[in-house]
């Protein structure tokens, strides 16, 4: 038997694209050092492992480095190949990372857009969420998951952006976004993910993290 794997994460506790990568190590069962970093006042070590970026999620795995969320998702699947993430058929998989492009890039950008502007400006923003997440309700649609009957890739990345991240945000400003009746498919897929343990264990705590959000919201704004 080989030396066993010495695995390290970096990452902060609200931090969406941390989750995502303690969710995935859960669902593989491979066990692993968490490391809480203070964005306001970096680490020697974060700054050494990411100087392109200076971000987290930073994965360590016997002396190498990864880095982006994405890529960290795809090189532990690859890794590990038990309890695949993504799926294994290709189109299917060009699919999940297309999806997952559109959680990162547009719907996180245009939902924490969202978080600055004040009551009036904000409609116009909500209703382009709204527009962006209808691809994905369409995706759902006769699934459980978008991994099918079991968590994968566009699971992970995009639950912990959207329902564990962005509506506590608009939450904690009393705003709904993503109703019941607009989005029947999408509020299902909510209530199965809070039924997955390996989820479940890495969501931020609710209260907590609706404050974190409600300060990030209020310093956009005055900033
Ligand atoms: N594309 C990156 C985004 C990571 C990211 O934005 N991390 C934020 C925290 S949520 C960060 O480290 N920010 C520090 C900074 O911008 O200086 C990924 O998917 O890993």
């Amino acid at each position: 038997m080989g030396k066993p794997d010495e695995v390290k994460l970096l990452g902060i506790w609200a931090s969406p694209f941390t989750r995502r990568v303690e969710m995935a190590l859960k669902l593989k069962g491979i066990p692993y050092g968490y490391l809480e970093e203070d964005l306001e006042n970096k680490s020697s070590l974060l700054l050494a492992l990411n100087p392109i970026h200076k971000k987290i999620p930073v994965l360590v795995h016997n002396g190498k480095t990864i880095i982006e969320s994405h890529v960290i998702l795809e090189y532990i699947d690859e890794t590990w190949k038990h309890n695949p993430i993504l799926p294994q058929d290709p189109f299917h998989r060009s699919m999940a990372r297309v999806f997952a492009r559109l959680v990162d890039e547009q719907i996180i950008n245009v939902g924490f857009i969202s978080l600055a502007k004040t009551e009036k400006g904000r409609e116009s923003l909500v209703e382009k969420t709204r527009e962006l997440i209808k691809y994905l309700e369409k995706e759902l649609a006769g699934n459980d998951y978008f991994g099918g009957k079991t968590v994968g890739f566009l699971d992970l990345v995009a639950g912990s952006v959207i329902p564990f991240c962005l509506e506590r945000a608009w939450e904690g400003m009393g705003v709904e976004v993503i109703t019941e009746e607009m989005f029947p498919e999408y509020n299902k897929w909510v209530k199965k993910l809070n039924e997955v343990e390996i989820v479940v264990a890495c969501i931020p705590p609710r209260e907590k993290h609706i404050l974190h959000m409600n300060k990030m919201g209020e310093k956009i704004r005055s900033a």
